[in-house]
């Protein structure tokens, strides 16, 4: 026996424990361990029926994903779970927590399965770039039906216990110890006279409904919301080989894709994603007793889009909230934009009544800086404006209780400068939401010069209890995700002036994966915000720098996208369907001619590696700066907060799986043609001069 799998005989039921933390994955020791345990059940005469269990928090979640792409090692899973499930006494899979992906499939091959109510089952692969390949696609089918089977499987979404029991995954829902459950229900088997009942051999889910019509109409789904991705389609055709094949070929189908879907590109991605967003939690350089302080209530102040969002935030994760705005009427405002935005989700059916009357009697408006006296952490969301965040933050000086953590919403001010507004900089920290900030996954945890140890990691925990991805980053302006958005929309607006417009660039981006494209999200959130940001980096920029013009023009115009009907493109009252601008043209062309530029046809690739590798290169000056604490944090914060397309692994994997030595002839010829914005990182150079990418130089570091 493995250290990772016990085996041991009570009476006649041998019960099997994995025991692999922190989820009990099945690297190699466990698939070897199990497998060796149910071939000792099954020769030791003393044993009538089998259960497993795991320890821990958790039913095994899942194979182990660090050994993709790396050499197999036997068993392989499926061979595992085929000697489970031929077993000739009958086996029960006990589950808590999660079993996902492989720890379902496993539990599949068992014979039965019961789960304690607060479980969940899954088959997550998609979600890495793969399939369920040790079955899952051929045995979920039989027991479920085909349309359970796919939209768990295409979709990824794990469903609770309850859910699983109504679809007949498994046969019964527990309350407490998880032995003596296996070991009751054994028993009322082995009472009963039950003996294996094997899911490969089921055929009710497979009958009584149009499974091509099921399967056919999933095909069309993917094909249409999920264009570019590579595995949901093959999840498509693993489960119709349940419906038309028998059980072994339809394993063997089942396996060929999942390799094909192992073998893409797409699943290094996503797999860089997953380790990189865990990884991002984890702060280098602090101490390992750092203990965060607690966060029992929090206060908000602005009641606009923004400060609500962040507001909600808090509610949602049942923290008391009190808002702040100057007077009555701005409150007023504010708490109805957080009732209707619940309410939204109430008509869309994703909130209950009670849930959302619940969250808002945890949001208290107030209008005197002295109600926020006891908050445990205040967040500042109010106009970008130097002396406004000074006025603020003064405020909080002088009412905040000792130990309060005093956050800015800032996108892109100085946070050092406003913690010298305050007598407490070491308490003060940036909490960069992003909108709709109830929303949007993705927190910037802004480290100030001096903010101290516990504040930065409290700020962790808060991004953990509001359910955010947080990733730590240094003081510049706009921080790490806006400081390399300012490169791309630059960039993307100098193509305009090149020849394109912004229909094409749009597409192309979109054609790359990126949820929208970079006109389309600049009309979203309004041309002012560009150029206020625009007209203080002027204050500062070198001679020799310039921005485009054309979203000035647009500006000058009275045209600031979605809000005034007009921007890049030009909408219809009520609607946000993009139409064309018929007042672009002109201001394009004239723009061309005041620069000398002769307009013409851009090629999508060009677009791509102009607006994506400007990116990048920010990226590694970012980087090289200390600016991000690890490349990969740099693409959580595109993943999570710019819809950077997460088979691709954000832009600085990308760029590494383009080959950094390529990314860096484009940028040296953009910056001989277009000028110093192009200017190579320096970390850039040296790693493409090396042959390494930043993934090797990260763990280097
Ligand atoms: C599969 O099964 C393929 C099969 O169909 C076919 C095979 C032939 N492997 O998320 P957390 C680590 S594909 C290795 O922070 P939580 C994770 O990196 C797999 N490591 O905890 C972290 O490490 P560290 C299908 C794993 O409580 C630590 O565990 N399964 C794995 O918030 C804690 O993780 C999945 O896709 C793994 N499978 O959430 C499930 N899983 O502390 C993936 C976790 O060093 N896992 N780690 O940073 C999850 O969704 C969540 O981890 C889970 C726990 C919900 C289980």
């Amino acid at each position: 026996m493995t250290d990772v799998v016990r085996l041991e005989v009570q009476g006649d039921i041998a019960l099997i424990t994995v025991s692999n933390p922190p989820v009990n994955a099945l690297g190699h020791a466990v698939r070897a361990g199990l497998l060796q345990a149910f071939q000792d059940a099954e020769t030791d005469s003393r044993v009538r029926a089998v259960i497993l269990i795991c320890q821990g928090s958790t039913f095994i979640a899942g194979a182990d994903i660090k050994e993709f792409g790396k050499p197999p090692q036997a068993p392989s899973l499926p061979e595992v779970i085929d000697t489970i499930e031929s077993c000739s006494k009958p086996s029960v899979a006990v589950i808590h927590g999660t079993a996902l992906g492989g720890g379902l499939e496993v539990a599949l091959g068992c014979h039965y399965r019961i789960a304690r109510k607060d479980a969940k089952v899954g088959l997550p692969e998609v979600k890495l770039g793969l399939l369920p390949g040790a079955g899952g696609t051929q045995r979920l089918p039989r027991l479920a039906g085909v349309a359970k089977a796919l939209d768990m499987i295409v979709s990824g979404q794990p469903i609770s216990a309850a859910e699983a029991l109504e679809h007949t995954i498994i046969d019964e829902l527990f309350e407490g110890e998880l032995a003596a459950a296996g070991i009751g229900f054994a028993r009322r088997l082995l009472d009963d006279g039950r003996g294996p009942r094997r899911s490969g051999e089921q055929t009710r889910g497979l009958e009584g409904a149009d499974n091509e019509a099921l399967i056919r109409a999933k095909h069309a789904e993917v094909a249409k919301r999920m264009p570019g991705l590579f595995s949901p389609l093959r999840c498509v055709a693993a489960v119709e080989a349940a419906v038309k094949l028998p059980l072994a070929e339809g394993l063997k189908r089942e396996r060929e894709l999942f390799v094909e879907c192992l073998n893409s590109p797409q699943r290094g991605a996503l797999v860089h994603s997953f380790f990189a967003e865990r990884q991002a939690s984890k702060i280098n350089d602090l101490p390992a007793d750092v203990k965060p302080r607690a966060i029992n209530s929090a206060a908000v102040i602005g009641g606009g889009t923004m400060g609500v969002g962040i507001a909600l935030s808090f509610a949602n994760a049942g923290l008391p909230v009190k808002l702040l705005e100057i007077n009555e009427d701005a409150l007023l405002r504010g708490l109805q934009r957080a009732r209707d935005t619940y309410a939204a989700s109430v008509k869309r059916g994703s909130l209950t009544e009670e849930a959302m009357e619940k969250r808002l009697s945890l949001v208290t408006g107030v209008t005197d800086y002295g109600a926020l006296a006891d908050a445990d952490v205040v967040v500042e969301a109010v106009f970008e404006d130097m002396d406004v965040k000074r006025q603020v933050f003064e405020q909080l000086d002088a009412v905040c209780k000792p130990g309060a953590i005093l956050a800015s919403n800032t996108s892109s001010l100085d946070l050092n400068a406003i913690a010298t507004f305050t007598k407490r900089p070491q308490d003060v920290v940036g909490l960069h939401f992003f909108s709709p900030a109830n929303v949007m996954r993705l927190l910037e945890v802004v480290r100030g010069e001096k903010t101290s140890d516990d504040v930065l990691a409290t700020a962790m925990a808060i991004g953990k209890q509001l359910k955010k991805v947080s990733v730590v980053v240094g003081v510049c302006d706009g921080f790490v995700g806006n400081r390399m958005v300012f490169q791309y929309g630059r960039e993307a607006e100098f193509l305009l002036e090149e020849g394109a417009t912004p229909q094409q660039v749009d597409a192309a981006l979109r054609n790359f994966g990126m949820a929208m494209g970079p006109f389309a999200m600049r009309d979203l959130s309004g041309l002012d915000i560009g150029q206020a940001i625009r007209k203080r980096q002027r204050a500062t920029l070198p001679a020799h720098l310039d921005f485009p013009t054309v979203s000035d023009k647009l500006c000058e115009a009275g045209m600031l996208g979605q809000k005034t009907g007009a921007g890049y493109y030009r909408y219809e009252p009520g609607n946000r369907m993009p139409l064309e601008n018929p007042a672009l043209a002109p201001m394009l062309e004239a723009a061309s001619r005041e620069k000398g530029i002769e307009r013409r046809e851009l090629e999508e690739q060009y677009i791509i590696e102009r607006t994506i590798f400007a990116l990048v290169n920010e990226g590694a000056k970012i980087l090289e700066e200390g600016i991000a604490q690890r490349s990969s944090d740099i693409d959580v914060i595109y993943l999570n907060g710019y819809g950077f397309p997460a088979f691709r692994g954000g832009p600085m994997f990308y760029a590494d799986s383009v080959g950094l030595d390529k990314v860096l002839a484009r940028v040296r010829e953009l910056h001989a043609r277009c000028g110093d914005w192009w200017k190579p990182a320096p970390l850039l150079e040296k790693l493409a001069a090396e042959g390494r990418t930043f993934t090797e130089w990260q763990a280097g570091q």
